[in-house]
């Protein structure tokens, strides 16, 4: 196991980069930690607001900018300066809404495929440790009544432009594995939900909706099922690839929480106290996928990482929690989100 003393986290300021560096915060106070981020609508400086500025240097930019990304890379060992060089990547920067994607994929392809690529060149003539967060729909979808789960061996089947750009990255960093050697690693997990996520979202979209006295809104029947799993469990599961995975490898994380999107709109309406069927029904996504579901035996079994937050009610109470609090955190996005979802019949 090698721990890294630096590490380079792209879209930190994101809902699960945020998290991660939160964690890392927490959890392993002796790795500086650089976030790079460029600040998107989905990224807010504040998510790091907390963690020590001994610990944290916060850089705005683009992942695209290739020169960018070399200065922070290009620094030598030195005994002067307060921090070790970056000597790994954690990747999660990207355009993350599907949704967004039938809108414009261009933004998907330029940040998911090209900037992965600027970073797999950097890492390559630096020799970092390399490690690339993905998701399971790179993997398509499953039938509701399919036995099977998704493995590391499932074929690659994407749906969207965005799942469509998640896969190309993923291909991007196998092939810089194999073809240079580059030392990488790739985790494709099921749907996150949490604090700090974009109320674009299904799970803060419907928690907000609630609260600002809007409807909240089911996508066709809501029949739907996503495989949820806490942030938290996310984290502790990269850091452990990170820190002890199999170079080349890909692991698929998950925390068996399936779920029809009708049931997880129920308990969050029960839970705020307002009627099972307070909702309205609104157009479905143009080729969404059916159902989404981890098996997690490899990183489980070769790697020892498991889920701790497996409780989903008390996760989304907690989740319910936090949104309440941070009204000031989400009120600013609220709108103009549920504008744009309004002219997609959303
Ligand atoms: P997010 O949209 O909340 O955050 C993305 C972050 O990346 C933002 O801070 C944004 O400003 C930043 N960013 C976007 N383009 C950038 C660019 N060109 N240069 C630098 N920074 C840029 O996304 P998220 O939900 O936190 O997802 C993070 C990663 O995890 C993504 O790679 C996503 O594919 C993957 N993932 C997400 C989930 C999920 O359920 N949310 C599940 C599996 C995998
Ligand atoms: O208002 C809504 N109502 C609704 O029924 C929204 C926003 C969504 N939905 C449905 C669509 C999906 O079936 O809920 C489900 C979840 O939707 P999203 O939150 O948009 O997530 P999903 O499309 O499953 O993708 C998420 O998990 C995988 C993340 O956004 C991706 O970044 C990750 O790769």
């Amino acid at each position: 196991a090698t721990v890294p003393q630096h590490i380079l986290v792209t879209g930190g300021a994101g809902f699960i980069g945020a998290n991660f560096a939160h964690w890392v915060a927490r959890n392993h106070p002796e790795t500086h930690i650089t976030v790079l981020d460029a600040l998107t609508y989905a990224g807010k400086r504040e998510n790091l607001d907390g963690i020590s500025p001994d610990q944290l240097t916060f850089v705005h930019g683009d992942i695209c900018d290739a020169a960018l990304v070399e200065s922070l890379l290009d620094r030598a060992p030195s005994p002067t300066s307060a921090q070790p060089p970056i000597d790994a990547i954690v990747h999660f920067a990207a355009e993350s809404h599907n949704d967004n994607s039938i809108l414009d994929a261009s933004p998907f392809l330029k940040t998911n495929a090209t900037g992965t690529y600027v970073l797999l060149e950097a890492a390559r003539r630096h020799d970092l440790r390399f490690h690339h967060i993905s998701t399971d729909e790179v993997y398509g979808d499953l039938a509701l009544d399919d036995p099977h789960k998704f493995t590391e061996h499932s074929p690659y089947n994407p749906s969207s432009p965005y799942s469509a750009s998640k896969a190309a990255s993923d291909h991007l960093v196998r092939a810089w594995h194999r073809t240079y050697g580059l030392r990488a690693t790739i985790s494709n997990c099921s749907n996150n939900y949490g604090p700090y996520q974009h109320v674009e979202k299904f799970i803060p979209r419907q928690i907000t909706n609630i609260l600002a006295g809007i409807r909240p809104k089911l996508y066709g029947q809501g029949l739907a099922v996503r495989d949820w799993i806490n942030v938290e469990d996310h984290c502790s599961a990269i850091w452990t690839i990170l820190v002890r995975g199999r170079i080349g490898e890909t692991y698929l994380v998950g925390a068996n929480g399936e779920h029809s999107n009708i049931d997880v709109l129920r308990m969050i309406l029960e839970r705020m106290g307002r009627s099972p069927d307070d909702f309205d029904h609104v157009n479905d996504r143009p080729g969404g996928d059916v159902r989404y579901a981890i098996d997690a035996t490899k990183i489980e079994t070769e790697l020892g990482w498991h889920p701790r937050f497996t409780d989903f009610e008390t996760g989304l109470d907690r989740t319910i929690d936090w949104y309440r609090a941070h009204q000031d955190w989400w009120m600013p996005d609220k709108a103009a989100t549920e504008e744009k979802y309004r002219e997609q019949g959303h």
